[in-house]
This record gives structure tokens, C-alpha cells and sequence, in this order.
């Protein structure tokens, strides 16, 4: 007589699975801290306080601010005058603030200190007579921050190689170029050098202004991405470093998804999978790397392995306004 066969979610159908956990991921100093202003804010002048576009782009910190009394828009003129507001961490144009001002409004500044980094370059190198090639994805909202710093006019973005080879400024016009913080390191690298190789008059800083965070968590990504079968990016659509890594992964040869949560996972996606690699973006939550390494141990008998490949210890100071 023939043996029985496994019926579907038998334990003989639970085959190993090895998940490979990508280290540094998740949280970077930046997002740490503008979570931090929005609940300091909170308990400073109690609910609701206003926060203009998400405090970083992933809805459930934006759920949980909402539930401590945070109240989301994308513009300042949906802040009533007595409320006090805050600046998303990817910045805002310089217009911003000032309206904030002269609204007489109570504002405070979560643009990471390494956006700001970027504000402040931005403006030296106009005052220096250079016209800024800045290079970026279009609307992102870091991108129109940045190109908020200076007139219209006196900065041009960039996406791709090839919007570099239609550039057509004279040969000696005077040029620095800037980039987005979240951008990958790899696709970067090639527009730098087109642009270097087209205007070698050009300045600019001496690494990109791609943060540490973004290249620590591509960089870990590349040590999971070649042994597994397919990678898992927690992170939201609109997250332009969590897209990155999703690429990165890709680049590897590797197939990869970018998920919200766990109960994004199509239990087929496991399918003659042996090896699955999990990173996080810079605003994606720890507990919802728990939440998907839990949800693959229902599905499989779980091997879990988290591959380092480098150390983050950066802390950034808070606004003066929220320090007792
Ligand atoms: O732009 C930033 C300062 C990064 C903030 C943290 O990540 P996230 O996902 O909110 O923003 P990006 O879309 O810029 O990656
Ligand atoms: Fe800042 Fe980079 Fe995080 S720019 S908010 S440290 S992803």
C-alpha cells in the first residue's frame, strides 16, 4: 500500500527555510530623532501638534503618532494659528519656515541634520557664484527641500546619465554639484562621473552627500542578497532609500520585494525558496521585521541568521526648543 501523501501545511511540507537578516537595518539616526521631535512636541504642548507630510514615509510611525495625538497635512495652510507644527525629517524649502514665521506659528525643524548638511552647501555654493547641478529623483520631497534653498534658476536636477549628457551648459560655466541623501551609492557614482567627465571645472563634496545610513544598509544588503533566493525590503512604495535596497538586491541577481508588513507576503513568492534575505529602510519600524520573521516561521521551520556588516552609532542632538 502506497503511503499516505502530505496533506497542504503538513510538518513534512514545513521544509527548512534559512532567513538571512540584513544588519544595519531599519531605524537611522535621522528618523530616531524626528520620531523623537513629534512625541517631545507632544508632551511639551500637548495634542494635537500638526506635522507637515509624513514625519518620515511609513504609516504605521505615522499611525502610531497619529494615536498620541499628531494630525498629518502637507501644507502649512491647513495648520491652524495656535497649533505648533513640525518639519518632516526630508526637509523643507526654505519658504517654508519663513511663512511658518510670519504666521506667527510655533514650528519645529525635524529635517535631519544631514539634510540640512546638504541646505547649507547648497546656499555656500550659490554664494560662491556656482550654478548647482543637483542630482535626485524628481518630486521627492527631499528634492524639492533642497532645490527650495536657493532661487529657482540657480539649480538643475539631475536623475540619470543620460539627463547629464542633455545638459547644456557652456564649458566654462562655474558648477558644484549636490545629491540627495537617499540615493544609491552605485547609480550615483556613474552620474558623478559623466557629470565629471563632461565639466571637469565641477565641484563637489568628496563623497557624495549620500547619508551613512543609506550606504550602510545597501552595503548590507549586498553581503545577504547573492546567498538568497529572494529578499524581502520592509519599507513603503514611497520611500525612496527603501526602494534602493530593493534595486540593490535586484542587482545582485536576486529576486526581491518590497513589503509593508507581513501579511503582504504571498505564501507562493516561498515556493523552491531555501534561503530568503530581510532588510528594513531607515523608517521601517524593528517590530515589523519581527512581525515578518514570525509569519515565515509559520509557513517554514526557521533557520535565522543575522549577517552584520557594519556598526551605527550615530545619535543626533534635538532642537534646542525640546531640550529641558
Ligand atoms: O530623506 C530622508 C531624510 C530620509 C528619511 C527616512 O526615510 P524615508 O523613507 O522617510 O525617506 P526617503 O523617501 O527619503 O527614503
Ligand atoms: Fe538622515 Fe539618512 Fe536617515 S539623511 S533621516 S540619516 S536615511
Amino acid at each position: 500500500m502506497n503511503a499516505p501523501l502530505p496533506t497542504p501545511n503538513s510538518p513534512a511540507d514545513r521544509l527548512p527555510l534559512t532567513v538571512l537578516i540584513a544588519a544595519p537595518r531599519g531605524f537611522c539616526a535621522g528618523v530616531d530623532r524626528a520620531i523623537e521631535i513629534v512625541e517631545r512636541a507632544l508632551q511639551r504642548y500637548g495634542a494635537p501638534v500638526y506635522v507637515r507630510h509624513e514625519i518620515v514615509h511609513n504609516r504605521f510611525v505615522v499611525e502610531s503618532l497619529k494615536a498620541k495625538g499628531a494630525i498629518f497635512v502637507e501644507e502649512l495652510d491647513e495648520v491652524p494659528e495656535d497649533a505648533p507644527v513640525v518639519f518632516s525629517a526630508h526637509g523643507v524649502p526654505k519658504s517654508v519656515p519663513a511663512e511658518a514665521t510670519r504666521r506667527g506659528l510655533e514650528w519645529l525643524d525635524a529635517t535631519c541634520p544631514l539634510v540640512s548638511k546638504v541646505h547649507r552647501q547648497a546656499e555656500r555654493q550659490i554664494e560662491a557664484g556656482r550654478h548647482i547641478v543637483f542630482i535626485g529623483h524628481v518630486g521627492h520631497p527631499e528634492v524639492i527641500g533642497t532645490m527650495g534653498q536657493v532661487p529657482a534658476g540657480a539649480i538643475t536636477l539631475v536623475e540619470t546619465v543620460d539627463d547629464v549628457s542633455g545638459l547644456e551648459f557652456a564649458e566654462s560655466t562655474d558648477l558644484a554639484f549636490l545629491t540627495q541623501t537617499t540615493l544609491s551609492v552605485d547609480d550615483t557614482a556613474e552620474v558623478v562621473a559623466a557629470l565629471r567627465a563632461k565639466y571637469p571645472q565641477i565641484v563637489g563634496p568628496k563623497a557624495e552627500d549620500i547619508c551613512y545610513a543609506t550606504s550602510n544598509r545597501q552595503a548590507a544588503v549586498k553581503q545577504v542578497a547573492p546567498g538568497s533566493d529572494l529578499v524581502l525590503v520592509i519599507g513603503a512604495p514611497n520611500s525612496s532609500n527603501s526602494l534602493r535596497l530593493v534595486e540593490v538586491a535586484e542587482r545582485c541577481g536576486t529576486d526581491a520585494r518590497l513589503i509593508q508588513r507581513a501579511s503582504d507576503i504571498d505564501p507562493a513568492w516561498l515556493d523552491g525558496v531555501g534561503t530568503v534575505g530581510v532588510t528594513a529602510g531607515a523608517s521601517a519600524p524593528e517590530k515589523l521585521v519581527r512581525e515578518v520573521v514570525d509569519r515565515l516561521s509559520e509557513l517554514r521551520v526557521v533557520e535565522e541568521h543575522t549577517l552584520v556588516s557594519a556598526e551605527e552609532k550615530m545619535v543626533f542632538k534635538l532642537p534646542r526648543q525640546l531640550v529641558d
